[in-house]
C-alpha cells in the first residue's frame, strides 16, 4: 500500500516519540527516579513503526523485555506507561509492573513480556483465537535474536505452522542476548532460516530503514489474513545502548558502533522526507521539541501521582 504525506510525517513522529520516550527514560533511570530494570530500544525505532503501520486496530501485537517502541507504536498512552515506570498507581499495572510487563488490553497489545521467547507461545494463543472465531485479526509477535534459541520458539512457531495460525514473527535482531553475539550462539548467517525447518516463509531485512520494513512485513501480514497461514521474518538493526541501563558495553567495538549510527533509522527516514519534499530541517525540529514536550508532560504526570497503598500489593493476584 502507497504511503500518503500524513502516513509519512506521522510514521517519522512516532519513531522520534519513542526516541524522546527512552531519552529521558534513560535519564530519569540515572537520576535515581525509576525503579527496576530498563531496556531501551533506541536505535530499533524503525521495527515497531514499520511492522505496526500496518495493522488494523483490532489487531494483537505481543511484545519483549525491550518494549516501549511497541506499544507507543500500537497507539499506547505515554502518561500511563512513565507511570508505571515510575512505580505509580496511575500506571498501565497500577505501579506493580514496570518497564517489562507493560500492556494495555483495549489496544490489543498483549504485553511485553520478561520471559525471553514467550511471545512467540502467547502470539500462538491469539492466533489459535482469532483463527477460531473468524475474526479476520493478525498477531505481531516481537522477540530478538538470543530469544530465536529458545526452545518455546520452537514449539511456537511449529504450532503456528502446523495450524496456520495468523501470526507474524518477526525477530529483531541487534545482534547481542545480554554480552552474548549472535555468532557465538548460532552457526547461521540468516535467522530466517529456521523458517525452512517448520515448512512457512522466511525473510532477511537487512536494513533500519522503516519503509522497507513496512512493505516486506505488510506483504506477511496480508498473507496472514487471507488464511495462508504463518511468516517469519528476520530484521538486522542495532541497540545504540547498553542491553540494560547500568550496561558498560565492554562487550561492543567501537567501530561496530559507529558503522551502525551510520544506518540511524530517524536520520534515514528524515533524510529520505526531506529528499521527497514532504519535511524540512524546520518542521523535523518542530516534530522533536513537539514530541519532547509530550514526554516531560508525561513525567510531570508521573511525578505527581502517587505510589500505591502498600495492602493493594495484595490485589491483582491470580495465582
Ligand atoms: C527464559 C529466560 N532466560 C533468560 C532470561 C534472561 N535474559 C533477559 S534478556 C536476555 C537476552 C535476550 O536477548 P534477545 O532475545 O536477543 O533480545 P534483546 O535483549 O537483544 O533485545 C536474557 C538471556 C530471561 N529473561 N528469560
Amino acid at each position: 500500500m502507497k504511503l500518503n504525506k500524513e502516513q509519512l510525517l506521522d510514521m517519522f513522529s512516532k519513531m522520534v516519540l519513542i526516541r524522546q520516550f527512552e531519552t529521558r527514560v534513560k535519564k530519569s533511570f540515572a537520576d535515581g527516579d525509576i525503579p527496576g530494570f530498563i531496556h531501551l530500544s533506541a536505535g530499533q525505532e524503525a521495527i515497531a513503526v514499520g511492522c505496526i503501520t500496518n495493522l488494523r486496530e483490532d489487531d494483537y501485537i505481543v511484545s519483549h523485555h525491550r518494549g516501549h517502541g511497541h506499544l507507543i507504536a500500537k497507539g499506547g498512552n505515554i502518561n500511563f506507561m512513565m507511570a508505571e515506570l515510575y512505580g505509580k498507581k496511575t500506571g498501565y499495572c497500577k505501579g506493580k509492573g514496570g518497564s517489562m510487563h507493560l500492556a494495555d488490553m483495549d489496544i490489543n497489545m498483549l504485553g511485553a513480556h520478561g520471559i525471553v521467547g514467550s511471545t512467540v507461545t502467547i502470539s500462538t494463543g491469539a492466533g489459535l483465537s482469532a483463527k477460531l472465531r473468524k475474526s479476520g485479526q493478525v498477531t505481531l509477535c516481537f522477540l530478538g535474536d538470543g530469544a530465536s534459541n529458545t526452545g518455546r520458539f520452537h514449539e511456537g512457531i511449529n504450532l503456528a505452522a502446523i495450524w496456520d495460525l495468523p501470526i507474524v514473527i518477526i525477530i529483531e535482531n541487534n545482534f547481542y542476548a545480554e554480552a552474548t553475539s549472535i555468532f557465538y550462539s548460532t552457526r547461521l548467517k540468516k535467522l530466517s532460516d529456521r523458517a525452512i525447518a517448520y515448512g512457512i516463509p522466511g525473510e532477511t531485512i537487512d536494513s533500519n530503514d522503516v519503509l522497507e520494513i513496512y512493505e516486506k512485513v505488510g506483504k506477511a501480514i496480508d498473507r496472514a489474513r487471507k488464511g495462508k497461514g504463518p511468516s517469519l521474518i528476520e530484521i538486522q538493526t542495532y541497540r545504540h545502548f547498553g542491553h540494560e541501563e547500568g550496561d558498560t558495553e565492554t562487550y561492543k567495538k567501537k567501530s561496530e558502533i559507529e558503522a551502525w549510527l551510520k544506518k540511524e533509522p530517524i536520520e534515514l527516514l528524515k533524510r529520505r522526507l526531506i529528499k521527497d519534499g514532504i519535511l524540512t530541517e524546520k518542521e523535523a525540529e518542530r516534530i522533536n521539541q513537539k514530541m519532547k514536550n509530550e514526554v516531560e508532560e508525561a513525567v510531570k504526570f508521573a511525578k505527581e501521582s502517587p505510589y500505591p497503598e502498600p495492602e493493594e500489593t495484595l490485589e491483582d493476584v491470580y495465582a
